[in-house]
Formats: structure tokens, sequence, C-alpha cells
């Protein structure tokens, strides 16, 4: 048996900024992806990789690949070799016969058609995937995955969960095909046979919770017109008839700051325009809708009333502004047309307006036993302003809740990289290394039983995982969170040179962090797995703390609404009073806990991953970006598993069609038929095969049971000496002909 061992050499991609040809560097734009970077040589910008065609070339062996053939590839780990650009170049073939799904080993990649597809996702489509004995064998599509999902739930031996983990860039499909896989799952596990009722009952509020998680969850950005603005894991629950009973959703990471400001061209949540009664950006999605699902979902009228009460208020709070108070030491007086805005939001609230002025404009420090009052600045009245409303809407749009024996989905936020990049995109970002590295754990796994299958050997060492990024960013008692926190608890003035500078000092064993030198802001650059994103410290720790001062908790737990009331019933942690003890909880603390109970539950379920790819910017219907594609399968990791494979023996070549090629090479006099050879190599060509291969060449190769395993270097090595001994034989022959002329 052959003992296959693996080296994965870490990639070493610290790319975030560019060094230009003035010396100078510049942070990644924004429509750059880090691994669409240009380097700039002589004023000349040159792609830094080599032309995808090029490669192409050299890769394709049209012995190993029959391109005409490419998109009749329903596996990328079937393309031979498996590189980069082979595989591109299957995905762009497939997409070009409007064929979407394919899957890759145990991963399903889904391309974003940009146009509907009715026909793929009907109810006789789901019904006969669910029917198949094999639905493996059918063409690949996501009812595959949801599927092979619901046989596994049930288990052999015992019930085991499983997970669908959606993920790919905003805009690629995730809540599409997470939406997709609640229909399938509300078609298939729903019975005829219970109280009509029950049932309907319960597969409406699996679908009814989409409208209502996109009304407050989702907005119109530059990037895709339903973006969600927040991460969910949906639990499917199924009982032992492998009926649906029940769903529960965990939210994660709402992007609250939305609610008070919007980018350029950029929208609030959908909801706000929904009670403003105006047209939304997208057409589904309407008020009617969604006061349907809340009905639904048990949320009664007093309820539905109550909420769109406070959404009323968050608008009119809104239009609240604060002008420099007439006299010195005196709190910020009302803009005189806010005075209105100020008194709706007050009535809206059900709380006085007179509290809710001075909870916005004073500030009570407590010296001792003593209470000090002290006005806010203007800038200080707006922060207070929007800070109130995100912490209503944040609030009141989470109601978690959990239990096991289930199917989740996680439609998750996928890498990301702008212009500028804050704490917001450090944690999006750090949760998928989190994923990442769960991906690669079970990818492995598969890649052994092939291994095994094949009857060779798995053992490999000095595999090094994204550990030493997770390290960097999560880890204690030294990481980039833990300083952070400790600065928050501190409650000093914030200066974010030098926290860099204490980044520096305290982080710089760890190769994966480095910091921009020619930046006029402090920055530091984490080399992710996808790429390195250069990380502004400006404003990182008041996003940390992200205090809700403690007149405006006071203000709300006042409240006569119950509702209100009741949100904030036990909001104490969240306030700034609770600064510089203990039980104040960072946001990247929350965020770590929330997320690490999150792989906890990924860890003890079976996964199933789909990423979704967008094959150009612009949502345009079938147009294939190479550029783009690319970079996003090196974003969710595909490029990393082949990375993995290629560390490997990634060609495989049965031992018919290795002899018809190479056998000239081991002595062979001619290079035959496959079929001719069929009988005779599997005695024969295992001892054959070493005579092919230079002795100090032998590691490069692996006997399995059908298949030779090669790696590309040897791959490369048998092509020359095959044109080598071909030149040759041609010369012989052209000598003996010019002997007779
Ligand atoms: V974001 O990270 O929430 O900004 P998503 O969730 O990845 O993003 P979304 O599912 O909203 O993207 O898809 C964007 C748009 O692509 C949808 O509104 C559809 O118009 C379109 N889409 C996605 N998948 C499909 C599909 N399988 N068939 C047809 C699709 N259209
Ligand atoms: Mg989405």
């Amino acid at each position: 048996m052959a003992d296959v061992q693996l080296k994965l050499l870490l990639r070493n991609k610290d790319i975030s900024t560019v060094n230009s040809s003035d010396g100078t560097s510049r942070s990644l734009g924004k429509t750059e992806k880090p691994n669409r970077l240009k380097e700039k040589v002589n004023g000349v910008t040159k792609p830094l990789r080599k032309s995808l065609n090029d490669s192409l070339e050299a890769d394709v062996r049209d012995f190993l690949v029959n391109e005409a053939e490419l998109h009749t590839y329903d596996d990328l780990t079937k393309v031979n070799p498996v590189t980069p650009a082979t595989v591109l170049k299957c995905l762009q073939a497939r997409y070009s016969a409007k064929v979407f799904y394919t899957h890759a080993g145990c991963t399903l990649v889904a391309l974003n058609p940009f146009q509907p597809i009715p026909h793929l996702y009907s109810l006789d489509v789901m019904r006969e995937y669910h029917s198949a004995p094999q639905p493996q064998e059918f063409k690949p599509h996501i009812f595959i995955v949801a599927e092979e999902a619901y046989r596994n739930v049930q288990g052999q031996v015992e019930p085991m969960n499983q997970s669908l983990v959606v993920s790919g860039e905003s805009g690629a499909g995730k809540t599409w095909t997470s939406r997709c896989l609640m229909k399938y799952y509300a078609t298939v596990a729903s019975s005829s046979q219970r109280c009509q009722d029950t049932a309907e009952k319960i597969e409406r509020r699996v679908l009814d919770s989409n409208p209502l998680m996109e009304a407050f969850g989702n907005a119109c950005t530059l990037r895709n017109n339903n973006s969600s603005r927040f991460g969910k894991y949906i639990q499917l629950q199924l009982n032992s008839s492998q009926l649906l009973v029940g769903a529960s959703v965990q939210t994660y990471l709402l992007e609250k700051t939305r609610v008070a400001f919007q980018a350029p061209n950029e929208r609030n949540f959908h909801i706000f325009y929904q009670v403003q009664d105006e047209t939304t950006c997208i057409s589904e999605d309407s008020l009617p809708e969604t006061v349907e699902a809340m009905m639904n979902l048990g949320i009664d009228e007093g309820r539905q009333t109550q909420i769109f009460k406070i959404l009323a208020a968050l608008l009119q709070l809104g239009n609240v502004d604060f002008i420099l108070a007439s006299e010195e030491a005196q709190p910020c007086d009302l803009h005189e047309q806010s005075k209105g805005f100020l008194q709706n939001t007050a009535d809206l609230l059900q709380v006085s307006v007179e509290e809710l002025q001075s909870s916005l404009s004073v500030r009570t420090l407590r010296a001792g036993k003593q209470e000090l009052v002290k006005p806010c600045s203007q800038s200080e009245c707006g922060v207070r302003r929007d800070c109130l409303a995100k912490a209503v809407y944040a609030r009141m749009s989470a109601e978690n809740t959990s239990w096991c024996n289930f199917i989740g989905l996680l439609d998750v936020y996928g890498f990301e990289c702008f212009l500028l990049n804050s704490l917001e995109q450090l944690c999006i970002n750090y949760a998928n290394e989190k994923l990442q590295q769960h991906f690669v754990a079970h990818y492995l796994k598969a890649q052994q039983e092939e291994y095994v299958a094949e009857g060779l050997q798995w053992s490999f060492i000095q595999y090094q995982d994204n550990q030493r990024c997770l390290d960097l960013i999560e880890s204690s008692p030294c990481s980039i969170f833990s300083l952070l926190n400790e600065e928050c608890r501190l409650n000093r003035a914030w200066d974010a040179q030098k926290f860099c500078v204490r980044l520096q000092k305290d982080l710089s064993e760890n190769p994966k962090i480095s910091w921009d030198r020619f930046s006029s802001e402090p920055h530091f650059i984490v080399a992710h797995y996808a790429g390195s994103v250069s990380y502004q410290i400006q404003g990182m720790m008041d996003k940390n703390q992200d205090p809700v001062p403690p007149e405006l908790i006071r203000l709300l737990r006042n409240s006569h609404d119950s509702l209100l009331h009741s949100l904030f019933a036990d909001a104490e942690q969240e306030s700034e009073g609770a600064r510089g003890h203990s039980k104040a909880l960072t946001v990247v603390s929350k965020f770590k806990n929330s997320l690490e109970s999150l792989m906890k539950i990924l860890y003890s379920t079976t996964p199933h991953y789909t990423r979704c790819i967008k094959p150009n910017p612009d949502c345009r219907p079938l147009t294939f970006r190479q550029e783009e594609v690319i970079a996003q399968l090196e974003a969710c990791g595909i490029v990393e598993t082949i990375n993995i494979s290629a560390a490997g023996f990634p060609v495989r070549i049965p031992y018919g069609s290795f002899l018809q090629r190479y056998g000239l090479i081991g002595g062979e006099r001619r290079e035959k038929k496959p079929e001719a050879i069929e009988q005779t190599v599997l005695g024969s060509a295992v001892e054959m095969i070493p005579s092919f291969v230079p002795e100090d060449l032998r590691h490069m190769v692996h006997c399995g049971r059908t298949k030779v395993f090669l790696t590309h270097c040897l791959l490369e090595k048998l092509e020359e000496q095959r044109n080598r001994v071909r030149s040759q034989k041609a010369f012989c022959i052209q000598c003996c002909w010019s002997r007779y002329q």
C-alpha cells in the first residue's frame, strides 16, 4: 500500500496594499477583490495572475479533458487535472449551456442565472428528486443537497442533525437558495394525513418567516436590491416521521447602523418604506405580505400595531435635529421643525416628551452619591438620537429561540473587502475564517475517504489550516479582540495611533498581521485565507462598545408601551453605565460568543456546503466574467480545496489511458488503444509504472485500485519525456528517409 503524504504549504498572499511605481501604496479599491489586484511595474499595470488563458493552454491536456465536453462535467473534482483555470473553464462552459449547478466534491457550486428559470424549481422537479431512489444520479441541483440532508436526518442508527451552509458574496444567491430549500422542505416534509390546519400552519409559518425577516433585515444596496444585512441560522425541526413540526431562527450581527445612516444610493431596511406606503425596490415585498406573514406567525393585531407604531416613531425620530443652545452651558435646542417630530416620537413610543428631549441632550454623571448633569454637544445629541433608533430597532428585530433534532440552514454574509473596512468587516471575515476552518476539516475528511477507497493510505503531515489567523483575531490573552476589549474596559480616551503601536508590539510575532506603513490613517492588515484585508483602526473602540446611554435605557423602560418596556427590561448590561464593569459585553465578545455556539452546532451536525457565485457584478443575466468568478472561487474556499487536492495527487489517470499515452516512455514500442490494454494492464501496470518514472520522482506517483495518482510536477515531466521520445522517433524516421533519397 502506498503511503501518501500531503504537505501543504501556506500560501503567502499579503496583497492588501499595492505598491505603485511612485513608492506609495494604496488600499484595495471598492470593486477590487483581494485576488483581482494588479501590480504596477514601471507604470504599466499587469495582472498579477498568469493570464488565465495561458495557464489553460498549459493545463488542459486534451487527453485528460476534452474541452468540447467540459460542460458535461457534473463534478469539478473530475476535471482532470484540477486547477483553478480548468475549473473556471468548466464552470463557464456549463453556464453558457445554462447549467447552473455543479458539484465540487462535497460542495455544490451554484451560479446565479440572474433570470427566472421556473422549470428548474417547479413542484414536479421537487417531487422527482424527492422520490428518486438515488437523487445523486440526477443532474446537480440544490434539491440533491436538500434531499440528502433530509434522508440523513433520520440516520440509520440514530438521528443525525444536518446543516446546510450557504455562502457567497453579496448578490450571489444565498437568500434565494435558502428560500428554495425552505420551499423544498415545506413541500416534501408536509403530510396530507396530518390535521390539515396544523400542517398548513407549520409549513406556512416556515415560508412566512422569509418575507418578515427580509422586511426587517434586508435593504436595497449597490450590490443587491434585496441584500440581507444580517446572518441567519434557521432550524427546521422534523419529527420521527420526517414531518416538519417547527422552526426557529437565530440571527447574527444585524447591520443596525443602517437605521441611522445609509451610503449614497443605498436605502434603509425595507420595512420603513413599507410602513410609509412607498413602493419598495423589490416588487414582491410589500406591507400586506408582511402583515399576512405576521398573522401566520402568530403575531396578533395588537402586537402588530405596537410594532408599526415603534417603526413610525423611528421614522419620526430620524427628522429630529438639534441646534446650538442660545445660551452657553445650556442643553442644545431643538430645530424649530423638529419640535413636532419629537412630539410625535414621544407619543408613538409612549414616553414623556420632556424626558425624551433631555435624555437626548443631557448626560448624567455620577460622582459618588452625587449626580451631575452635563449638556451634550450638538454632535453628541445626533449620536444619541441615532443610538436610540439603532437600539430599539435591533431589540425589536431579534427574537431567538432554539432546540434540537433539526435541519439547519445557514445564510451567512460572505467574505468582505471594501475600500474602507472596519469592525463590521473584521467580524464578518472572522466568521468566514471560522466557517472555512470547518469546511476544510470536512473536505479533508472526504478526500481521505477517496484515497482509502482507492487503497491508498492517507497520512498527512504539516497540514496548516487557518488557525494562526483565528488566533490573531480571537485568542486570549493576546489578540486583536482581546486588546480591543481591554481598551474598552480601561475606558480611557481612544487613540488609534497608540492602539496600532500596541498591536505592533503585542502581535507582531503572528505572521498573519502586517501594517500599512504608507497609509496616513492607522491600519492593520490581516492575511485571511481568502486574501488580505486592511482594517481602519479609527472608530473601532466606539463600535466595539456600542454603548446605549443609561438615560435612554431608563427612558425606554419607563415607556407605557408594554412591548418597548419588555424589550429593555434586562438592558442594563448594554448601557454605558456598565462600562468598566466586567459584565459589560462588547460587540466582539457578543459576536464571538454567538459564533462559538453556532460552530458548536455545526460541528455536531453533518454539513452540506453550497457556494453561490455571482457571475458578474452588474446582475446581468447569463453573463460570465472570468476574473469575477475566480476571485469568488478563491474567497469561498473552492480554490483552497483545489490547492489541498493539488498538494496531494490531483492528476488521476485510469491505467488504460496512462499506458496508452506514456507506454512508449516505458519501452512500449507503440501507444496502444486503451481497450487493447484493458485486459492486461491491471496486473502489469503497477509493476511497469515505476520503470516510466525516474527513481527520484517515484514519490510523485501512486497506484490506486483503478487509477494512477500523479502530482502536476510529474505530469509535466512525463509530458516532456513523451515529447522527447516522439521527436527522437521522428528524427530517426527522417534519417531513414533521407538515406533512401
Ligand atoms: V446578500 O449577501 O443578502 O446582499 P444574496 O443573499 O447572496 O445577497 P440573493 O439571494 O438576494 O443574494 O440574490 C440576488 C438576486 O439574484 C435575487 O434577487 C434574484 O433576482 C437572483 N437570483 C439568485 N439566485 C437565483 C436563481 N437560482 N435563479 C434566478 C436568482 N435568480
Ligand atoms: Mg441575502
